[in-house]
């Protein structure tokens, strides 16, 4: 019975940019109001808590505990909450789903002004923490905060997901997978028969490219500057891969060759600018769409040409794959249930908290997919 008392336990503190993490004692407050205490079970990392490290991402605050890829048991509840009780599998959310502010309630959006997504407050929604390290408070991140035993989370930002879920792989439920699988079927509305090209074959790229086959595109060519990627992308649907350095013309005429004239879709899931650009170069004139799901550091700026636009193509991105988070992802979970995808094929490594840096390490070398943690 830890309900309504603090819990002391082990994190992995951020304390900021170009710093290792180090595992940490903290002190977890009970849940406020129509908050949410869970314990982690297990998370992933992505690439968008490196770009926290590598500074990337400029306007965080420090220390904090990072984190967005996780799932976990509710351990107890604050007044209020409704629909999640002690002992219920849930999977916290980076983007909210509040159910009543004007992109909530717009059927074309998945964001919510309750947003923490940049510029990032690091707090929860009363702007307090939970969280204290040798007597200081610690900031939140992306409203989840997973590299942690146990974390606090506004219940708008919890979803509650099938008591017989695996937590080790559904963890990825909460951002890689569907990320890039909703930016090919919800975002694109990749069609039966189109082509398309991913470009970064990481967890999401291979994700937008397991949605791609899903949705029945006969053409999907993976394009990443690391070659050691294509076996894993075409054991998932890639039925052609390449490396932009093995050619001297830029990509985007390459990849018009291989398909008639350029592609009907394409995804950037890298976070580099000037790949945004060529990957809109690289879609149909006419009738191209290009996705933007790579998260660019924070001054950074695409340049395009506005015929580019006038002549028929369309560019738009989204987070978290379009999915509305607390309605789409207990579906997603039935549909892992129901073996409609498989995560397998994501998850490259196992760890746990204590090694978390090397688990950085590996993404950083370009030698893992996924590492999930078993905290
Ligand atoms: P990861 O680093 O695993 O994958 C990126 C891939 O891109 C690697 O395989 C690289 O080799 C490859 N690459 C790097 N530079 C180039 C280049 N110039 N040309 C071709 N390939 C290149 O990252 P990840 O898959 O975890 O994440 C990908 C991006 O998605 C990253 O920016 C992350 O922050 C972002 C993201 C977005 C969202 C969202 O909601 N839209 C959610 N999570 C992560
Ligand atoms: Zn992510
Ligand atoms: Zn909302």
């Amino acid at each position: 019975a830890t309900a309504g008392k603090v819990i002391n336990c082990k994190a992995a503190i951020a304390w900021g940019p170009k710093q290792p993490l180090t595992i940490e004692d903290i002190e977890v407050a009970p849940p406020k109001a129509h908050e949410v205490r869970v314990k982690i079970v297990a998370t992933g990392i992505c690439r968008s808590d490196d770009h926290v490290l590598s500074g990337a991402i400029s306007d965080m605050k420090f220390p904090a505990i990072l984190g967005h890829e996780g799932a976990g048991i509710v351990e107890s509840v604050g007044e209020g909450v409704k629909n999640l009780k002690p002992g219920d599998k849930v999977i916290p959310l980076f983007v909210p789903q509040c159910g009543e502010c004007r992109c909530c309630t717009n059927s074309r959006s998945n964001l919510c002004d309750k947003h923490d997504i940049g510029p990032y407050i690091g707090l929860l929604l009363d702007r307090t923490s939970r969280f204290t390290c040798k007597g200081k408070p610690v900031y939140n991140f992306l409203s989840t905060s997973t590299f942690t035993e146990y974390t606090v989370l506004d219940e708008i930002c919890v979803a509650k997901i099938d008591d017989n879920a695996p937590l080790e792989k559904v963890c990825l439920i909460g951002c890689g997978f569907s990320t890039g699988y909703g930016s090919a079927v919800n975002t694109a509305k990749v069609e039966p028969g189109s082509s398309c090209a991913v470009f970064g074959l990481g967890g999401v790229g291979l994700s937008v490219l397991i949605g791609c086959k899903v949705a029945g595109a006969a053409k999907i060519i993976g394009v990443d500057t690391n070659p050691d990627k294509f076996a894993k992308a075409k054991e998932l649907g890639a039925t052609d891969c390449i490396n932009p350095n093995d050619y001297k013309e830029p990509i985007h005429e390459v990849l018009a060759k291989m398909s008639d004239g350029g592609l009907d879709y394409t995804f950037e899931c890298i976070g580099n600018t000037k790949v945004m650009e060529s990957a809109l170069l690289a879609t149909h004139f006419g009738c191209g769409t290009s996705v933007i799901v790579g998260l660019a550091p924070a001054s950074a700026r695409v340049s395009v040409d506005p015929m580019e636009m006038l002549t028929g193509r369309t560019l738009k991105g989204a987070l978290f794959g379009g999915w509305k988070s607390r309605d789409d992802v207990p579906k997603l979970v039935a549909d892992f249930m129901a073996k409609k995808f498989n995560l397998d094929g994501l998850i490259t490594h196992r760890s746990t908290l204590d090694k978390i840096n090397e688990g950085f390490d590996l993404l950083r070398k370009g030698d893992s997919i996924r590492t999930i943690l078993q905290i």
